[in-house]
């Protein structure tokens, strides 16, 4: 590889690469066999897939701009050590939900990574309409052991402190987030849109609601200000991949120290705009409403999954800073550590809604839109399915210290549903 940044293409991949090892003993020693494709369909990087006799791999190659807009925005390569430094911590406190890591290459900004076949992306399958078996409780593991491990209850001091230093050079992703999902939505910014005119009326209402600005900006300055953990920082559902019976959670570039709240609010967001999406890609009416119910017995399936295991965590696993048990459990005070615990799952939960509600929001109202929402093809129909998600969107992040449980969430997600459906 040359010393200087170079994107990589599909002709010059396999003689750029073609040298390395860890490579060759994956695919097989002669890259003139290898064949590439490139199959990005994210939002910022290059990503190929590399196959040759013996199987294949992975190559995704940060790009120096946001490729959803072209070189007039700018973004620094460096995103791709934070990936990889972000996969290698959460393969150590997930094992075996994040892809494995063949080689990283800091210059060229690249990360070399196993091939996931025939894995796709959670996104599109939520779309075709397609179950997949453990999905909520993978997810709700994957959430609870890499948001408690990588906090203070979980690491001795020094290393959080420079896990927390080495992540918050992440500036510019973390900006992106900044801005882009807790401000934008809320007024009139340059690179917004929305389904027009048919949701003008719904947008002038959601920007003229103080209250829901009010709450957008104490969801960001928990964002900004909660160091709790290290975060995914982009956990939705294109962040994930899946086949019939396996879950893989990839893309951590957007890395950050932040609240716990964030990862899972972001992926319970997701989950309930592909519910609201099912009536624009079904072929009859009604003929998605099972797997309505099947996302949303998901959706309740991830908190659950995610506050036994971080419960389980807390009694099993509590030997970092935080809440000591030689405070608690060595002092007789096991219940105690028990209301404790009770009291960080209920500020979890509260900024868990408030992160899915604001979501919802920046998915329909700011730059980056989701495919389920942006293939129905019926305008109308899209509003609709849109307004709905708006609408809950903004019941969550206004009520998030009202509202009891997920399933009180997915019976206000039906009924909405149900009132409003055309
Ligand atoms: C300019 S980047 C837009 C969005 O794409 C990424 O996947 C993040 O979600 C970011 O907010
Ligand atoms: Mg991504």
């Amino acid at each position: 590889m040359s010393a200087e940044y170079e994107p990589l293409t599909i002709d010059t991949l396999s003689q750029r690469l073609g040298k390395l090892s860890t490579l060759k003993a994956r695919l097989g020693d002669d890259p003139a066999l290898w064949t590439v494709q490139e199959v990005g369909d994210g939002n910022l990087n290059l990503v190929f897939i590399v196959q040759g006799p013996k199987g294949g791999a992975v190559v995704k190659q940060a790009l120096p701009y946001v490729r959803l807009v072209g070189d007039s925005w700018p973004l620094p390569l460096k995103r791709a050590f934070f990936e990889y430094h972000a996969l290698t911590r959460q393969a150590i406190r997930a094992p075996g939900d994040v892809p494995e890591i063949y080689h990283f290459d800091e210059i060229q900004a690249l990360i070399i990574m196993e091939f996931l076949t025939p894995h796709v992306i959670l996104r599109h399958s939520l779309k075709a309409g397609k179950r997949h078996e453990g999905l909520g409780e993978t997810m709700g593991l994957f959430c609870a052991r890499t948001l408690f491990r990588g906090s203070d209850m979980s690491m001795e001091t020094a290393k959080r402190k420079s896990d927390l230093a080495l992540f918050a050079d992440n500036v510019a992703l973390c900006d992106i987030t900044e801005n882009l999902v807790f401000d934008d939505p809320y007024f009139d910014a340059k690179m917004n849109r929305h389904t027009t005119p048919q949701l003008d009326g719904l947008v002038a209402q959601l920007r003229a609601d103080v209250d829901l600005k009010v709450a957008a900006q104490h969801l960001k300055a928990a964002f900004c200000n909660n160091a709790e953990t290290m975060l995914h920082g982009d956990l939705h559902t294109g962040s994930i991949m899946v086949n019939a019976d396996e879950t893989k959670v990839i893309d951590p570039e957007f890395a950050i120290y932040g609240p716990i709240g964030f990862d899972v609010g972001m992926l319970i967001g997701n989950f309930l705009m592909a519910y609201f999406a099912q009536p624009g890609h079904a072929q009859a009416p009604g003929s998605r409403d099972a797997y309505g119910d099947w996302i949303l017995e998901t959706t309740i399936k991830i908190w659950a999954t995610f506050e036994t295991e971080f419960s389980a965590l807390w009694r099993k696993e509590r030997t970092g800073i935080l809440y000591s048990a030689r405070l608690f459990e060595d002092q007789g005070h096991t219940l105690a550590a028990e209301q404790a615990l009770a009291d960080r799952l209920n500020d979890i939960w509260a900024h868990t809604l408030g992160f899915a509600g604001i979501e919802m929001h920046r998915r329909i109202l700011g730059l980056a839109h989701i495919m389920e929402f942006d293939t129905i093809e019926d305008e109308h129909l899209r509003a609709s399915c849109e307004a709905k998600a708006l609408r809950l969107g903004r019941m969550l992040a206004v009520n998030r210290h009202v509202l009891r449980d997920m399933n009180e969430v997915c019976s206000l997600a039906k009924l909405m549903e149900q009132e409003n459906a055309t």
